[in-house]
């Protein structure tokens, strides 16, 4: 399995994220990119490749026109403007309030956030290019001479909506690789999220479509980010009723519970018949992860990606790097599910 990696991603290293009513060195950090290369070469994976330069023409087709153009010149604005921290904003358009872009960058933060743990940096839309790149050329990879790959992004994807950042993420990397694989000839492609939060911008993107069908396990929203969306009765509409499945589960689960909604999910998806196969992979459901409340341990890891193997063996599968916090252990629990793929 080859592993599509860029060094780009150290651009992004926002140095605070609002958590607990503090400013705390942000969760989502440059090592855990240094972990997961580490822990791949260390057990004999090939080393990561760097991608092709980003093709916006299908970015251009999951996200708006207008939030592109606000992630491309949002730190250059906030400069010009002459502030002197990090890019956060403080006012959004709430209940009632016009959902208008608004020509101030303060203003267009909070237009285009749905959190704002997420700082923006100098470096963080070129980091972010190079993100969603390595899930486009992964996507590109997938044929004849390589059923599987891994796309070692960051920053991650599964939160940005159509047009929405936060979460830690800017650009969808796993809705970028499906578009890719259908407009590249699939018709149907599948996503499965097992990232510990909801990948709430994944569902954006396509809960109108029926050429993906998107499933997500996630802790339950009344408890976890992203809070205002993976509920199990969001089913997709219009054409996308039917294709998009929400596992929410409570505190305290343990691989038990959640390797049957994995089970439920895969049956899905092979009921399905997809052309291609995309893991948004997070392992922050791992138990000792800071921010989420599974319990996932080491060895689970590999079990479920063996688990994902078996299911879906004839299936092209795609793993898109999502979430994981618990830094020490990212490079193992990836690793680990990627080695009890390849072994399925
Ligand atoms: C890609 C991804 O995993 N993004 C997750 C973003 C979560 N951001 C806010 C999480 C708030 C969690 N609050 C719990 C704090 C416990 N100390
Ligand atoms: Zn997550």
């Amino acid at each position: 399995m080859r592993t599509i990696a860029s060094t780009d991603h150290a651009l992004h290293f926002p140095k605070g994220e609002l958590s607990g009513g503090e400013f705390v060195r942000p969760f989502e950090c440059p090592e855990r990119w240094e972990y997961i290369v580490r822990a791949l070469t260390d057990s004999g994976f090939s080393a990561p490749e760097a991608p092709a330069a980003l093709d916006m023409t299908s970015v251009a087709k999951i996200h708006g026109d207008d939030y592109l153009r606000f992630l491309a010149q949002a730190w250059s604005l906030w400069e010009a403007d002459g502030f002197s921290g990090e890019a956060i904003p403080t006012v959004f358009p709430a209940r009632r309030m016009r959902q208008r872009e608004p020509d101030h960058i303060d203003a267009k933060l909070g237009y285009f956030a749905m959190a704002l743990e997420t700082a923006i940096t100098p470096g963080t839309w070129q980091a972010v290019q190079s993100s969603a790149a390595c899930a486009q050329t992964a996507a590109r990879l997938l044929g004849p001479s390589d059923s599987s790959a891994f796309a070692l992004c960051r920053p991650p994807g599964h939160h940005a909506g159509i047009d929405l950042y936060g979460g830690y993420c800017f650009i969808n990397n796993a809705a970028l690789a499906a578009q890719e694989l259908l407009d590249a000839g699939a018709s149907r492609v599948a996503i499965l999220d097992v990232d510990f939060h909801h990948g709430n911008g994944t569902q954006d993107i396509f809960y109108l479509r029926d050429e993906v069908l998107f499933l997500s396990l996630h802790g339950d929203p009344q408890r976890a980010f992203p809070n205002f969306l993976g509920y199990a009765d969001e089913t997709g509409h219009g054409a996308g009723e039917g294709f998009n499945a929400n596992y929410p589960m409570p505190e305290g689960t343990g691989y038990a519970v959640w390797a049957d909604a994995l089970s439920h999910a895969l049956r899905r998806i092979t009921h399905y018949t997809p052309d291609a196969l995309i893991v948004s992979l997070g392992v922050d459901t791992f138990e000792r992860d800071p921010i989420s409340f599974f319990k996932l341990r080491c060895d689970d890891f590999t079990d479920y990606g063996r688990t994902i193997g078996r299911q879906t063996a004839s299936i092209p599968t795609l793993f898109v790097m999502e979430g994981g916090y618990a830094v020490e252990e990212i490079g193992i629990n990836t690793r680990n599910v990627l080695s009890g793929f390849l072994g399925a």
